[in-house]
C-alpha cells in the first residue's frame, strides 16, 4: 500500500520531521519540505552538531556543510565548510535553484549566500562550542592523521620531516612530519552529527537534503559526506530515496546512497537495499560507524547500520506523530 506524503530523517529530529511534515501535509513540494525540516533542525541546533553554534573544527570554528537533491529534475546544490552563514539548507536551495552549479565551498560559498539574501556574515560559535574546543585541545594530540604526521606540540617525541604551518583565525596550528599516530574516529556514538531527510510529497514527487557542521575537531578545510550528492542522500522519484549518516570520510568512498536508490532500481526491496549497501563499506572498513535508511517510492522504509545502535523518524499517514524506529546493527 502507497504510504505517502513521507517525510523520514536521521536521528530522533521530531521536531524538523513535524516541520517538513506541515509542509508536505499543506500541498507544498518534497524540495520545500526539506527545507522546512533541515532549517528547523539548524534553528534548533539539534544534536549540538547541525546549525550555528555546533561541533568546532580543530581551530574552534564551526561550519557548515549541506545538500539538497530533487529526486523529479535530478538537480542538485550543496554548500561545504561555508563560513559565517547558518541557513545551510538555504543556502544549497539557493546554489541548485539560482546557478548553473552544484556545490560551492568555504567563504565563497558564504558570499554567495549572503549576496542572494541570506543573513550573514555572523559569528557560528557559541559559548557551547568553544567551551568544548578548548576542552579538547587541552587534552588531545590530533586525531585527524592516520600516519606519519603529528602536530609539533604535546604529541611527545617525533622526528620531523617536513612542516608546515597554518595560521587561522588567530590560531597557529603547527603539523611536523613524525612518528605514526592511532587515528580515532571523529563519529561517535554521542556524536550524531548530521540531519538527513527524504519527503516524497502528494504527487509522490522525491527530494533530499542534509545539513551538519561535519566532524568533530576535523582538519579545517574537511568536507565530509554531507554535501556530496549519493553520498549522505540521493532521490531519484521513480525509484525512491535514501538518507545516511556516520563517517562521512568513510562513507562518501562508497556512495551509500547512490548504491541503495540504484539497487532499488533494479528490484530491491528497501530492507536489503539497506544493508547491502552498509556490508559493502563494512567489509572494508568492519570499525566504520555508519547507517542508511532506504526509503522506496511507495514509501516503504528500511535501516541498516554498522557499529553503532541507530534510530531515525519517520512521518506518514498512518500515524498521528513522529515514529522512532530502532535500528542495531
Ligand atoms: C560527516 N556524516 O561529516 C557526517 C557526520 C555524521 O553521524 O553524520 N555523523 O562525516
Amino acid at each position: 500500500s502507497e504510504q505517502y506524503p513521507l517525510v523520514v530523517s536521521t536521528w530522533p529530529f521530531k521536531e524538523a520531521v513535524r516541520a517538513a511534515w506541515r509542509a508536505v501535509d499543506g500541498n507544498h513540494s518534497a524540495v520545500d519540505a526539506v527545507v522546512e525540516g533541515c532549517s528547523a533542525c539548524e534553528e534548533l541546533r539539534c544534536d549540538g552538531t547541525v546549525g550555528p553554534g555546533g561541533s568546532p573544527d580543530e581551530n574552534g570554528e564551526t561550519t557548515i556543510d549541506a545538500l539538497i537533491m530533487n529526486g523529479v529534475t535530478m538537480e542538485v546544490g550543496a554548500v561545504a565548510a561555508m563560513r559565517f552563514v547558518k541557513d545551510g539548507i538555504r543556502a544549497a536551495k539557493l546554489v541548485m535553484q539560482h546557478t548553473k552549479h552544484t556545490l560551492l565551498v568555504g567563504e565563497k560559498a558564504s558570499a554567495f549566500a549572503i549576496a542572494m539574501g541570506l543573513p550573514g556574515p555572523d559569528n557560528l560559535s557559541s559559548a557551547d562550542s568553544i567551551r568544548k574546543w578548548s576542552t579538547w585541545k587541552e587534552n588531545h594530540c590530533q586525531p585527524n592523521f592516520r600516519k606519519d604526521v603529528v602536530p609539533s606540540d604535546s604529541c611527545g617525541p617525533y622526528h620531523a620531516k617536513a612542516r608546515i604551518d597554518v595560521k587561522e583565525g588567530g590560531c597557529s596550528t603547527r603539523y611536523l612530519m613524525g612518528v605514526a599516530e592511532p587515528r580515532s574516529s571523529l563519529v561517535g556514538p554521542h556524536n550524531h552529527d548530521t540531519i538527513s531527510m527524504a519527503v516524497i510529497d502528494k504527487r509522490g514527487h522525491v527530494a533530499v537534503g542534509t545539513s551538519t557542521n561535519g566532524a568533530t575537531y576535523k582538519i579545517p578545510g574537511r568536507v565530509g559526506d554531507g554535501p556530496i550528492a549519493g553520498s549522505s542522500a540521493y532521490a531519484v522519484t521513480d525509484s525512491g530515496a535514501c538518507v545516511a549518516t556516520g563517517d562521512g570520510d568513510i562513507m562518501m568512498r562508497f556512495l551509500p546512497c547512490y548504491q541503495v536508490v540504484e539497487s532499488m532500481r533494479l528490484g530491491m526491496e528497501p530492507r536489503l537495499a539497506a544493508k547491502d549497501a552498509i556490508s559493502r563499506i563494512a567489509r572494508k572498513f568492519p570499525d566504520f560507524l555508519g547507517a542508511v535508511v532506504a526509503v522506496n517510492k511507495n514509501g516503504v522504509h528500511a535501516g541498516a547500520c554498522h557499529g553503532w545502535t541507530f534510530e531515525y523518524s519517520v512521518r506518514s499517514p498512518v500515524t498521528d506523530d513522529v515514529e522512532v524506529f530502532t535500528v542495531l546493527p
